[in-house]
């Protein structure tokens, strides 16, 4: 596993040296009917290659292929989930983007708490790797010479006002739209960029939560449950945080399909309870 996310690693340095060549569109849309860009495409070929060629892993799904793609005669059985470029709409923009990872001991479609490692490498000022592989969630900063320095371990969620709150307010369901409320009665702060691995790093190291809803017309939500609910909720959690679906933990769940996508709620286990709370009661009453 160590020589896996060595590579991985590794490879954030290559998509970092690619932001230079191109903020364009490519033009095409992905299974989600979304917009790809130039950059997308090509951060998913460089880490699809390179562990086609390593045989690291047995299985790789990305948020970029419409299938998983297995890997033959693998040295490891390892499975793989990709969100090459987390937040890409913000790149020609020059805001934070990230490439966020999760590895299984097997198949990919299985429940996000068996995975065994997590990470997500962060482009924004400084090129951070965030890491949580059974020994606490670590942080590395890239130095002068790509090489990856341990910066914090064994790091742990505050407890702060912050919140980034996805999905437009019209659109809020009932007991979303009392949780909303309620955190800003209580002073919560906006913290919302486009970037939902920017908007977790910051939750992460100074506290709060980030909610992507199911709202009307999108009862389940936009995010993706394999590729960027997961891999991230085990970071949270093994920072001593939590994800929710707003009714249960989001790495108890049996995915059905690579491109199933969830409501999430993730950050502090205070907010992550108060909303479950307020989604019980709605259904309740
Ligand atoms: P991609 O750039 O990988 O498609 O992901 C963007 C994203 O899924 C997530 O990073 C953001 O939190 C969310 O979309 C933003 O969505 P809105 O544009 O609807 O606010």
């Amino acid at each position: 596993m160590s020589e896996l996310i060595l590579f991985l690693a590794e490879q954030g340095k290559t998509i970092k040296s690619g932001f230079l060549k191109s903020q364009d569109k490519a033009g095409t849309r992905n299974m989600y009917g979304e917009e790809q860009m130039a950059l997308d495409k090509w951060a998913d070929d460089v880490l699809i290659k390179g562990l086609k060629k390593t045989r690291l892993v047995r299985y790789i799904a990305t948020e970029e292929q419409p299938v998983i793609i297995e890997i033959e005669n693998p040295k490891n059985q390892f499975g793989v989930v990709i969100d090459p470029l987390d937040g890409s709409s913000l790149i020609d923009v020059n805001l934070a983007v990230g490439t966020i990872i999760g590895i299984y001991p097997g198949n990919v479609l299985d429940k996000g708490k068996n995975m065994i490692a997590a990470m997500y490498i962060l482009y924004g000022p400084l090129t951070t790797l965030t890491l949580s592989a059974g020994n606490g969630v670590c942080d590395f900063v890239m130095d002068e010479k790509g090489e990856f320095n341990l910066t914090a371990q064994d790091i742990r969620i505050p407890d702060a006002k912050l919140y980034a709150p996805g999905a437009l307010r019209k659109d809020y369901l009932p007991a979303h739209a009392k949780f909303i409320e309620e955190l800003e009665n209580e002073g919560y702060k906006l913290r919302f960029s486009g970037s939902f691995v920017a908007d977790m790093h910051q939750i992460l190291h100074k506290g709060g939560v980030f909610t992507y809803p199911g709202y009307a017309g999108k009862e389940k939500g936009k995010l993706r449950l394999l590729f960027e609910a997961n891999p991230i909720g085990k970071i949270i959690t093994d920072a001593g945080g939590a994800i929710s679906n707003g009714r249960t933990d989001i790495l108890e769940m049996k995915p059905t399909a690579i491109d199933d996508i969830t409501p999430i709620y993730a950050g502090g286990k205070k907010e992550i309870r108060l909303i479950e709370k307020m989604i019980a009661e709605s259904q309740s009453g």
